[in-house]
């Protein structure tokens, strides 16, 4: 496994109360049926890349719950539960953690109080790397898993992302694809801790589609993006576009649909 070869996800169904979850995006109410489709075809996508995909039933319990993402981080080595940063999400760990503890993973670690940590915020590039420090994932979060990888033979570097604005994760503004190569937003492209990768920068009318994910030999983006995708094209990486709109409404993209191992 690395950071964008895969044999499996998991995947939550969203509930008939997604709408009740968080979100700060002012787009609207989300339509469940349209989000229903979505997610099964994210899921199809997910199985046309190679992936077997395990899909929990939707937990009315979480109304964030589909964004499974957020409660784990998964490496070859371990899984590490994490303990996110919203109140409303606390009890989702719980919720998954027997699918994770069935995973084959050599080892299960958590992130414990007064850490909080939500797996958008942490992005995999080979064998380093980002932790995002934001309004979910805090200090002590960040440096207990920072601690985790640096044993299980990693390296990590903090990206604070507290100050900027209208990003909810790190992995809403940037992506790690392969081919040493980084999509990023192009206010945090200068940023040290990105230079010596291949950087596909991302305008501000494009935001959102920057939450790409590299999975075998496609990369899931979502529809609407021309310039990235044409800009992926470009250099050769094979784009599969998928319509996420009712979930930017709630402040979710692609890779939060899923955990990928
Ligand atoms: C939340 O605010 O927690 C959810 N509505 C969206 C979480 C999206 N997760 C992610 O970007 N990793």
């Amino acid at each position: 496994m690395a950071a964008t070869h895969f044999t499996k996800a998991i995947v939550r169904i969203p509930g008939s109360n997604f709408a009740e979850g968080l979100t700060t995006a002012e787009l609207g109410a989300p339509n469940y049926e349209l989000a229903f489709q979505q997610h099964a075809r994210y899921c199809d996508a997910l199985r046309e890349c190679g992936l077997q995909v395990t899909v929990l039933p939707a937990d009315l319990r979480y109304p964030d719950s589909t964004f499974v993402e957020d409660a784990a981080v998964l490496t070859a080595e371990a899984a590490i539960l994490t303990r996110p940063g919203a109140a409303s999400r606390a009890g989702e760990v719980e919720a998954i953690a027997a699918e994770i503890r069935g995973g084959g993973f050599p080892s299960v670690l958590s992130i414990n109080e007064p850490g909080t940590l939500d797996g958008g915020d942490i992005c995999e590039v080979g064998r380093h790397f980002f932790l995002g420090l934001s309004l979910r994932s805090n200090e002590e979060g960040v440096q207990q898993l920072g601690m985790f990888l640096e044993a299980l033979g990693y390296t990590a570097s903090v990206v604070d992302i507290r100050e900027m604005q209208s990003i909810l994760h790190l992995k809403s503004g940037i992506a790690y694809i392969g081919e040493n190569t980084l999509v990023v937003w192009e206010e945090m492209a200068d940023l040290p801790q990105f230079q010596g990768y291949e950087l596909i920068r991302v305008s501000p009318d494009e935001h959102y589609g920057a939450n790409c994910v590299r999975v075998n030999d496609c990369v899931l983006v979502a529809e609407g993006f021309p310039k990235l995708t044409a800009e992926l094209e470009c250099r050769a990486f094979k784009p599969l576009l998928l319509e996420m709109s009712e979930f930017e409404k709630m402040d979710g993209g692609l890779s939060c649909l899923s955990l990928r191992f």
